[in-house]
This record gives structure tokens, sequence and C-alpha cells, in this order.
């Protein structure tokens, strides 16, 4: 749940909301009714008490710059610019250390929630660097900024915000102190506060439920997020397709952000698509990324949807995947362990065109 920096431009309406926001940067949010009015909301729901509630917002300091990047998010670059902001041989290289490091922990994590090691491995290294990067605003501010000042997205936030209060309130989490990204998103794998809350595990048995420094429990919350989500054991998660007429096709595809499944795999291999032997009846996605040549074409089975549930962007799938294949292979080669024989068969060939460029 985080978005890096892009770079398309601001559009008008959004130059007049940052300027109408940089005057209110200096007032902060105290004195405003809304905020009050909010306050007042959340804590009778939740039994809070609401001057504490009052007093913390009033803490919180609006950010234009996070209205910024939220106009401009990496997910809408073109597949061929996105790419590689994830796939580097850095992130690959960090990926196969974190493995090690962790490896029995994700051995027991893949038996018991039947989510693959490398996917959890490549969530925590797409989403923060392997916990390198986890945020450098504070959550209270990012969620207030966007809850009270970024209104296309406001009724989200001010839900995000008032389970932050709920978090901070039940995991003794110190309110006005924790960073995050400008989405308020936290710790290694950058939970929202409401996934925070609803999903996560304490892994090392220690009593809490640590998102920042326990990768027993970010591993485990992980885990247990995608197996909440419907991931299938065992399940493949992509396939590249040849089209030979793509536009023939078109009627099928998944575009942009619509990521509902509109086709299965018996419907595309009657339209005549070459696919591996899978269940007609399962549910697919056909996805075009763009390359700087043309489109290539994915099928996105059902756990493909699944890594979307956690970032709404089948770029931002395709990357997580790319990148915990990537860094499967590399471990397995290491001599590290046994990552070859797990239940999640791949497809050759088509990392060294498509995807890993640098493994
Ligand atoms: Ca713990």
């Amino acid at each position: 749940m985080h978005r890096l920096l892009p770079t398309v431009l601001i559009p008008a309406v959004m130059t007049t909301l940052l300027a109408s926001c940089a005057t209110l940067a200096s007032q902060g949010f105290a004195g405003r009714d809304d905020v009050r009015a909010f306050a007042r909301e959340i804590s009778e729901r939740n039994g809070l008490d609401e001057g504490e509630v009052r007093a913390a917002l009033a803490q919180a300091r609006p950010q234009p710059s996070i209205i910024e990047a939220m106009t401009r998010p990496a997910e809408a670059k073109p597949w061929h610019q996105y790419r590689p902001i994830f796939l580097t041989e850095k992130r690959i290289a960090d990926g196969v250390d974190f493995w090690r490091e962790h490896a029995d922990r994700l051995t027991q994590l893949e038996r018991q929630y039947g989510v693959p090691a490398e996917i959890l491995v490549a969530i925590v290294g797409v989403e923060t660097g392997y916990g390198r990067n986890v945020g450098r605003y504070a959550v209270l501010d990012a969620l207030a900024t966007l809850a009270f000042d970024y209104p296309p997205r406001a009724p989200f936030f001010r839900k995000e915000l008032e389970q932050f209060f709920l978090l901070a309130r039940d995991e003794k989490v110190p309110l006005a102190e924790v960073k995050g990204s400008y989405a308020g998103a936290m710790g290694m794998p950058q939970f929202m506060p409401s996934s925070y809350r609803n999903f996560a595990v304490d892994g090392d048995g220690d009593g809490r439920r640590d998102l920042w420094s326990s990768a027993d429990d970010v591993l485990a919350s992980v885990a247990n997020y995608f197996a909440r989500h419907g991931w299938q054991p065992g399940g493949e998660v992509a396939w590249p397709v040849e089209l030979a007429e793509p536009a023939r096709l078109e009627g099928l595809m998944n575009r942009g952000r619509d990521l509902k499944a509109k086709t299965s795999l018996g419907e595309l291999r009657k339209a005549g698509v070459s696919l591996p032997p899978g269940d007609d009846a399962l549910p697919a996605m056909l996805i075009p990324f763009r390359e700087e040549a043309g489109e290539t074409f994915w099928v996105g089975l059902p756990n493909f949807y699944v890594i979307t549930r956690y970032n709404h962007s089948a770029h931002y799938a395709m990357a997580v995947w790319q990148l915990g294949q990537a860094v499967r292979d590399r471990f397995a080669g290491s001599g590290s362990g046994t990552a070859t024989d797990g239940p999640h068969p791949r497809v050759s060939g088509t990392l060294g065109n498509k995807g890993a460029g640098a493994s």
C-alpha cells in the first residue's frame, strides 16, 4: 500500500488544491469544524476520550506534498518504466540475503498458510526494500491530510484515520511518532491501519504484533493477509501468451484499474490462445503490458488477482510476482536451499525477456 514518486504533471485543479493546502499548512487542523465533528464522531463510536482525540489531531500537520504524491502514482507509469523500479539487481540480491536470513520461518509459513516464500519475500522487497525504507511521513500527518484535505479519497482515509486511533489504543502504538508512507501505510509490509488491525499476526509469540521490527511478525502477517484474501496453495499466478491478433480479443482484456476477471481459461482456449494445461473453469484476466515496442500479454490466474488485493494494480502484482521468481531462482541457484521443489511451477523462459532482466 504505498506508491513511489511518479512524474506526471499536476493538473490545474490539483494546483489550486495544493495552493489551498499550503495556506492550511500554517494553520493546522485545530479549530476546523469538520475535524472537530470527526473527533466527536469517532470518540462516541469507539468510546475514545474526545479531548484526547482532538488534542492528537491538533498536533497533525497538513502535508501538501502528500496530495501532490497522490496525484502521480507510480502505478500509472507504463510497464516498461514501472518494472525497472522494482526489478533491480540490488533488490534481487537483497532478497536472497533476506530469504537466507529467514529461511526456517519462511518454510514454516509456507506450510502453515500455503503461501510461497517468494511471494512473502517479494512483498516486503517491493514495499520497503526488505524493511530499509518504511516511510518518512508521520502517519498521523498523512492520514489527517488525506482525510480532511483530499476530497477524492476522504471517506477511505477518514476510516483509516479512525482505525489508526484504535490501533494506537489497542497495540500501544505511539500515535504521534509513528512514521509511514505518504498514504499512511506502516512498517516493513506497509499495512494500512485497518489491515494492521484485521490481518496482522504475532508471528514470534511475544504477545505483540510488531510490523516494524519483528520480521517473524511481518512475514506471518503478510502470509495471513494472502491466505485470508483467497490465495490458492499450489495455484499458478500468471502466464505469458502470444496473441496473433490482439485486437480480436480486446473485449476480454483487463485494462487500467479494472481487475475483475473477464474471461476463463476455457474461453481463451476456445478463442485460439495457446495455454498450458489448467482447469478451463478458472477465471482469468487477459492483461496487456506496455513495452517500449508495443504490448505484451499475460494471463492472470486467481492468485494474480489475490496479489492485487494488496495493492490494486496489475503492474504491482506483476512486479511482485516477477521479483519473487527472480529471487527464488537466485536463491535456489546459490545452493542455499530447496527452493526449486515448491508447489508453484514456473513458466520457463519468461523472465529472461519479459521480467527480471537482471537475473
Ligand atoms: Ca510479536
